[in-house]
């Protein structure tokens, strides 16, 4: 077996493992951050559970961190007393990013990880099967429900040699960007092997996990090896470590190879992470603003590569440097070792150990600029400024470019700093608070910000609707439902937040699905890719959307309608994409029928215009079909129809 398969098959409680059929698993830990942790625990709650079930739940607070009302600090207070009444260990703000903080401090080789934000995949990098989904999966999870997933193909990214001074694993991971594509890896488990393997270290492992969700993957894996070893001994838990490796007549589905020697530095141009080029050839580019850190780049090596190159220079006077290091862990051995100092003293501005900028809380950059980030997304208006132009680049290339002011090789610098492995790291768990013995006593604070999510209502005979919008390929649910500063405040408060959905594309879309009393959506390829956000589905829901018409969809984008209701329906011919067009009057007839048969792969028929039927594909089990007549994941749960939540 290779390693996906082992971690697959020590965890499956149903489902053969035969690509593309659906298998359910285990869940040993949990992780939520706050601005779908709200989301998650409301839904929990709901389920009428008392102490999770997992072996480890973690909730974290590092997204919504800008307290410019009292919104955020409601959904903290919330976070915080709904965990301890419910068994859940609580990152308090401060203490660093979920991904960051979980590799460091709970990450355990061997386990699966089921996390409410999109870059779970990070702890991949020490051999967890660790994957994202959209909240209400994971508060199924917390309860003890298994995950539900289709068997993935597994693609064996083949390490040859070793990176060349000042080229990063960010570069490795924008290789296979390049190659693959934002679509490449759906359908897949990304696992990496080779002797290119050994010479990465935990943290360059986990930057090119993590950065795995960018090509749709449902996760990437790497050996637990001797380096993992060590990275655990390192951070004071020996005994979490276990080994895992591919059987040595492991069979896979693909095989990518990269040799790791010929990588040069590679930076993913506006407004894609596939959009990718060589550093070289950009360089020159005038830069306004440099972002260091998020749950990609954030490590103590990489910020020690930062201060090392930073030292004794200043901030060119056209940019803005701001960094941000990824945990407390990290932040206190800068302070402790002087490299803190170093950054303040080239001039950085730096910011606490959170997703900041990462995801538009704060540091907006200026209309027309551009901005070099160590992040993983650069989606269109992502950063806040609409005409911003987004590069994401490794360390080294935005802390050289920070010191020259224009779109620099790293490679082009006289001395290149070393990797660090740190033999220990600093640990102090004292901002992660315990859940409480008696979870009865607690009582759960809800501040007005609070509001009850909308829940879908069980599936009519007849399905009828208006195209309230079409939009093209690779729409993200930054698209769909935006995540600003101003907006994020709002996570556990759909009605406001439906006001902004899919306005990005069109303004008016909001106010036309109220006027229409709901309808369709009709999109691209790759449909809703990027986060996990289940609100991309919420807010359509409170709309009234009651399907989208897709080429195809992001894998936790479907997962998140079916849970609430909503149909994803695939065009079985592309073209009836080109022939829809906005205000076509479409209707599922027998649609209670219709679901059920497609089940066993019968086509879902769609009226349009002119007596046409289009023909569409529900890829889902009899598991979802239940759900999507119950009118979600919760209804079916409370049903009883889902016998494992
Ligand atoms: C992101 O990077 O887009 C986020 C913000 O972390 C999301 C989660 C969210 O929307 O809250 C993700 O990646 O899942
Ligand atoms: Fe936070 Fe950005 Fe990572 Fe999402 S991608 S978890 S916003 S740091």
């Amino acid at each position: 077996m290779n390693m996906t398969q082992k971690l697959i098959a020590s965890h499956l409680v149903s489902g053969s493992m035969q690509p593309g059929e659906e298998i359910a698993i285990v869940i040993d830990q949990t992780l939520t951050q706050d601005s779908t942790g709200t989301m998650a625990y409301l839904q929990f709650e709901a389920m009428g559970i008392g102490k999770v079930k997992t072996k480890r739940s973690v909730a974290y607070i590092d997204h919504n961190m800008l307290q410019a009302g009292f919104e955020n600090a409601d959904d903290h207070k919330y976070i915080a007393t709904v965990t301890k009444k419910h068994g859940i260990w609580f990152s308090r703000p401060g203490n660093g990013i979920c991904h960051q903080v979980h590799l460091e401090r709970f990450s355990k080789p061997g386990q699966t990880l089921l996390g409410s934000d999109s870059h779970t995949p990070t702890c991949g990098g020490v051999g967890m099967l660790a994957i994202g989904a959209g909240g209400l999966d994971v508060a199924v999870a917390m309860g003890g429900g298994a995950y539900h997933v289709l068997m993935p193909k597994v693609c064996r990214v083949w390490l040859e040699g070793s990176l060349s001074p000042m080229v990063s694993a960010k570069d490795i991971i924008l290789e296979v960007l390049r190659r693959l594509s934002v679509k490449g890896g759906v359908g897949r488990v990304m696992e990496y092997a080779g002797p290119g393997v050994e010479t990465l270290s935990v943290p360059e492992r986990a930057t090119i996990a993590n950065m795995g969700a960018e090509l749709g993957a449902t996760t990437s894996v790497f050996p637990s090896d001797e380096v993992t070893r060590q990275f655990f001994e390192a951070q004071g838990r020996p005994g979490d470590w276990s080994p895992l490796a591919p059987d040595a007549d492991a069979q896979y589905d693909e095989t990518v190879t990269i040799d790791l020697s010929s990588l040069v530095p590679l930076a993913a141009c506006p407004h894609s992470p596939d959009n990718v080029s060589t550093v070289g050839s950009l360089a020159g580019t005038k830069v306004d603003q440099v972002c260091i850190g998020s749950c990609t780049n954030s490590s103590f090596a990489d910020m020690m590569k930062v201060a090392e190159i930073l030292k004794g220079h200043t901030v060119a006077e056209n940019v803005s440097l701001v960094i941000s290091p990824g945990s407390r862990q990290v932040l206190t051995m800068l302070a402790q070792n002087g490299a803190l100092a170093t950054m303040v003293a080239a001039g950085a501005r730096i910011l606490e150990s959170a997703c900041g900028p990462c995801i538009g809380m704060g540091q907006a950059p200026a209309t027309d600029a551009v901005s070099l980030r160590t992040f993983n997304r650069n989606f269109c208006g992502r950063s806040g400024t609409a005409s911003a132009k987004v590069y994401l680049v490794s360390p080294e290339t935005a802390a050289v470019s920070a010191i020259t002011g224009v779109v620099t090789d790293p490679q082009t610098l006289p001395v290149a700093p070393p990797t660090l492995r740190p033999p220990k790291f600093f640990v102090n768990d004292n901002m992660v608070a315990a859940p409480a013995q008696e979870g009865e006593q607690v009582e759960v604070v809800r501040g007005p910000n609070i509001k009850p999510f909308p829940a879908g209502a069980p599936m009519g005979e007849q399905i009828k609707g208006e195209v309230l919008i079409k939009v093209e390929d690779n729409i993200t649910t930054d698209h769909i439902m935006p995540s600003t500063a101003a907006l994020l405040p709002y996570r556990s408060n759909i009605p406001h937040l439906a006001n902004y959905c899919l306005t990005p594309c069109d303004p008016d879309f909001p106010a036309r699905a109220k006027q229409k009393g709901g309808g369709f959506i009709v999109g691209g390829a790759n449909y809703g890719q990027g986060s996990s956000r289940e609100h991309a589905a919420l807010a359509p829901l409170y709309l009234g959307v009651k399907g989208v018409l897709a080429k195809s969809f992001a894998r936790i984008h479907a997962a998140n309608l079916i849970n609430n209701g909503i149909l994803p329906l695939v065009f079985e011919n592309e073209a009836d994409y080109d022939a829809l067009s906005l205000g076509d009057a479409l209707t599922v007839d027998n649609a209670r029928e219709q679901v059920r048969a497609a089940v066993s792969g019968a086509p879902v028929v769609v009226s349009a215009p002119g007596g046409k039927k289009i023909l569409t594909r529900l890829e889902i089990s009899q598991r979802q079909a239940d759900m999507l007549l119950a009118g979600g994941l919760l209804n079916a749960t409370k049903e009883g129809v889902n016998k494992n939540a």
